[in-house]
Order: structure tokens, then C-alpha cells, then sequence
């Protein structure tokens, strides 16, 4: 079979391009032995984030039962600042010099959200229940801190390789009164496509993709996961509400329950690719919290996982990807159909059950 020709995708949600070169999949290839995790306890007297426990900064966790929130005790971003005002920030050294030379203050606050008491668990291996309780989290702070900050940022970084300090299941919430880049740029593509069609961009994204089933990965009632047909990582997923969703807190009941499902076959499959716990970034993007029209904007979830060929073998974005744009082999159509292929219960329960 030839494949594919190297060609270009443009990824609608930020303007960005990604090139794709299907022929290389073929090449040579001597894969690194897999790894396999040592088993965690259910508690570890040496987590910060385990119930009972002393964290870094003295305070001590409470006995919670299903999730546990707390500041974090290394907040990237601070809700009152000692740095120069913005008055004598434009009377500093650098600031008289050019445009060159631009700063702007930034408020917000940083939180940790453990999702389960056990340290022992990922998300993947969790009840369904349990997940719709980080779920209930997961809308409660946006609701909150949604009040006070324009962008909340809720996300879990996943995996050593990702940089993850600890393997406690945990994500983070960083709220901050300034949009950051990439949401910055998904709001200008959003507003641009409904100013020229009057239409939600992925509500329409996401109907043509069900269409088309290509891409598709798990769908349920309320919910449809693709690899996006832009996906810069291999096996990188876009998760969007069937029908038009600003924000976390406008999402129902009774598609909470169902999210809650969709997000435990996703990752059961992930893991089950490489039979490891698989490492990603996940985050949810839905609309600003500003004043004004902001109807363009469909809430939607990333994941975007490094893991390339094994459980060790990551794609890195590095040469041309650094100085160019980013490359992929594997094409968006074959990463969906090898996730699709795979089975919904996790294989580690597949093991204790053999
Ligand atoms: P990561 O695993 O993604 O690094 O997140 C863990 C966060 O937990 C990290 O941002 C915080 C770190 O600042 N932390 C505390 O707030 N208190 C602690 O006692 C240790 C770690
Ligand atoms: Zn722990």
C-alpha cells in the first residue's frame, strides 16, 4: 500500500500549522524494552498528597475520602504581588527603553486537586463515581474562580516523562486575570469562524467528524472523542460535548455522569495501547470568564500524550519542530483506529482476573 504523501494540516483552533509525513512510519525502527512500574501501596507515608500527610510547607492533609483541594504551597502565580506597581514598573530601568522591552503585571492563584485518597490509583482504574466526584471538582473551582479570574486553567500532568512530581492521582488549577496565549488564540479562531459562518466552529467540527467516523474514537451520549484531524502528538485527542457547551459549569447531570464514563474508556484505552500507565497533559478550555458576547467559544478537553511506539518511547519536538513547525509520521486516521481497536476494560484487570 503507498502511502500518504507529506503534507500539511492546519489546526482551526489555533491558526497553527503541523506537517505530516505518513511514508516515514515505515522506516526502521529498534524499539527500547518496556518498563513496567513497580506497584504502589494504597498509602505512602512519604506522599504529600496522600490523607494524613505532612506536605513541603508543614500544613498537614485532612482524612479526606474522595478529593481534596488545597493552594499551592509553589504558586506559579500570586494573588497579591510585592513587585513594582504598574506605575513603578513603567519608571523602572527597562521600561523607558522601547516596546521592545514589555511587561505586565499578572494576578491569580495556583491549586492542587488530589483525585482520590488512594495513592495507588490513575484516574483509568478509578469507579466511574469516583471520577464524577473530580469531575464535581472540576466544575465547583471554574464556578469559583471563575468569579474572580478571566482564564481558569484546570489541567493534570500526567507520568514522570511529563515532568509530574508524584504519582498520587492529582491535576492543578491556575487561575490568572490574563488570558494566556493558546486560549488566546483558540478565542480569535473561534470568533473568526462564527463571524464567517454564524456557526459554532467545533460544534461543526465535531458533527462532520461523527460523519465521517475516521477519526473518531469512543462516542457516547453526550460526548465524542476524536484524534483531531490537526493532532501534532500521536495519539493526541480532542474530547467535545455533542451539543454547543461554553464552560464546565453549564455541563448537566446527566452529562456529567456520562463524561464520567467517556473519560474512564479514553483512558483505559490509552493505557491499554502500551499496556503502561500512559503519561499525557490533559486540560479542559472552555469560554473566558469576561464581559460580552462569548458564544463562539464550545468547551472542549486536550490530552495530549508523548508516547510514540512503547511505553518508553517518546516523540520528541525538537530540530525542525523547534525552528519550524511540528512534524507527526503516524497519520490523526491511523492513531484513532489503533485506540478505537482497543478494548474498554483496563488490562491490569484483565491480569488480576486471569
Ligand atoms: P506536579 O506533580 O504536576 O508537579 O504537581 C504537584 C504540585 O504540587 C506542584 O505544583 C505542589 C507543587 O508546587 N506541591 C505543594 O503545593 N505542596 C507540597 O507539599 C509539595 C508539592
Ligand atoms: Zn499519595
Amino acid at each position: 500500500m503507498t502511502a500518504e504523501p507529506p503534507h500539511r494540516r492546519l489546526n482551526s483552533l489555533t491558526g497553527n500549522w503541523v506537517l505530516v509525513s505518513p511514508h516515514r512510519t515505515q522506516r526502521p525502527w529498534q524499539g527500547k524494552q518496556e518498563l513496567t512500574a513497580p506497584p504502589r501501596p494504597q498509602h505512602d507515608s512519604d506522599c504529600y498528597l496522600c490523607p494524613g500527610n505532612t506536605r513541603a510547607g508543614g500544613q498537614i492533609n485532612p482524612a479526606y475520602t474522595d478529593t481534596f483541594v488545597f493552594d499551592n504551597d509553589y504558586s506559579a502565580i500570586l494573588e497579591e504581588t510585592d513587585g513594582p506597581s504598574d506605575a513603578e514598573a513603567k519608571s523602572s530601568p527597562d521600561a523607558g527603553l522601547s516596546s521592545l522591552f514589555r511587561r505586565e503585571p499578572v494576578q491569580g492563584t495556583c491549586r492542587v486537586i488530589c483525585f482520590s485518597p488512594r495513592h495507588d490509583l490513575t484516574l483509568p482504574q478509578m469507579s466511574t463515581n469516583a471520577i464524577r466526584c473530580v469531575i464535581d471538582l472540576w466544575v465547583e473551582q471554574t464556578e469559583q474562580l471563575g468569579q474572580k479570574y478571566k482564564w481558569v486553567q484546570i489541567f493534570e500532568n500526567k507520568g514522570a516523562v511529563m515532568g509530574c512530581s508524584n504519582p498520587h492521582p492529582h491535576g492543578q488549577i491556575w487561575a490568572s486575570n490574563q488570558m494566556p496565549d493558546i486560549p488566546t488564540s483558540e478565542d480569535e479562531q473561534q470568533l473568526e469562524y462564527m463571524r464567517n459562518t454564524n456557526n459554532v466552529m467545533l460544534v461543526d467540527y465535531i458533527s462532520q467528524e461523527i460523519g465521517c467516523e475516521e477519526r473518531v474514537v469512543v462516542e457516547s451520549e453526550h460526548w465524542v472523542v476524536v484524534v483531531p484531524y490537526w493532532a501534532t502528538w500521536p495519539f493526541e485527542t480532542l474530547l467535545v460535548p455533542r451539543r454547543h457547551v461554553q464552560r464546565l459549569p453549564d455541563v448537566t447531570d446527566a452529562e456529567r455522569n456520562d463524561l464520567a464514563s467517556i473519560v474512564k474508556r479514553l483512558l483505559t484505552r490509552y493505557d491499554n495501547l502500551f499496556e503502561t500507565s500512559f503519561p499525557y497533559s490533559m486540560g479542559w478550555h472552555g469560554a473566558p470568564f469576561v464581559d460580552g458576547d462569548t458564544s463562539h467559544w464550545q468547551l472542549h478537553a486536550h490530552f495530549f500524550p508523548p508516547l510514540l511506539r512503547s511505553a518508553t518511547i517518546k516523540k520528541f519536538m525538537v530540530g525542525y519542530e523547534m525552528l519550524g513547525e511540528p512534524q507527526r509520521d503516524l497519520t490523526p486516521e491511523q492513531a484513532a483506529r489503533r485506540l478505537r481497536d482497543l478494548s474498554d476494560i483496563h488490562y491490569l484487570e484483565l491480569e488480576c482476573n486471569r
